[in-house]
């Protein structure tokens, strides 16, 4: 009895530090690209907290923040790395997320930070990181 509680002790410690690895407390908030959206559109995380995007659909896609909407001072962000907003449409190769792959970025700016994706903003496919 006593050996089978002190296993079940291990355990949950283990999960827990498993956990704080993968970006701090609750870990990284994950949106799904399915189809032509982000999901959840709105997602939030504290300062210092992980977005991890995972394309669920068989299309490639872009996570990439408006430039002029993103907290003043905050780093512009997108995938592909890009400096700026125009550069990320002007290289929509660069910035593409394939089928099944990822996209993660930490955010260190407090507020809302809208984002789209290049090739399918007109069909709406927009979402918002909210930070802090
Ligand atoms: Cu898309």
């Amino acid at each position: 009895m006593r050996r089978r509680q002190a296993l079940r002790l291990v355990g949950s410690a283990g999960l827990a530090g498993l956990a704080g690895c993968l970006g701090g407390p609750g870990g990284p908030k994950t949106v799904e690209m399915v189809g032509l959206e982000f999901r959840p559109r709105r997602v939030s995380v504290p300062v210092g907290g992980t977005v991890e995007w995972v394309n669920e659909s068989d299309i490639a896609h872009t996570v990439t923040a408006y430039g002029d909407r993103i907290p003043d001072g905050a780093a512009y962000w997108a995938s592909g790395g890009f400096g700026g907003e125009e550069a990320a449409r002007d290289d929509l190769e660069r910035g593409l997320i394939g089928a099944g792959e990822r996209y993660s970025h930490t955010f260190e700016a407090a507020g809302e930070h809208p984002y789209f994706c290049v090739p399918h903003e007109g069909s709406g496919m927009v979402g918002v990181v909210a930070v802090g």
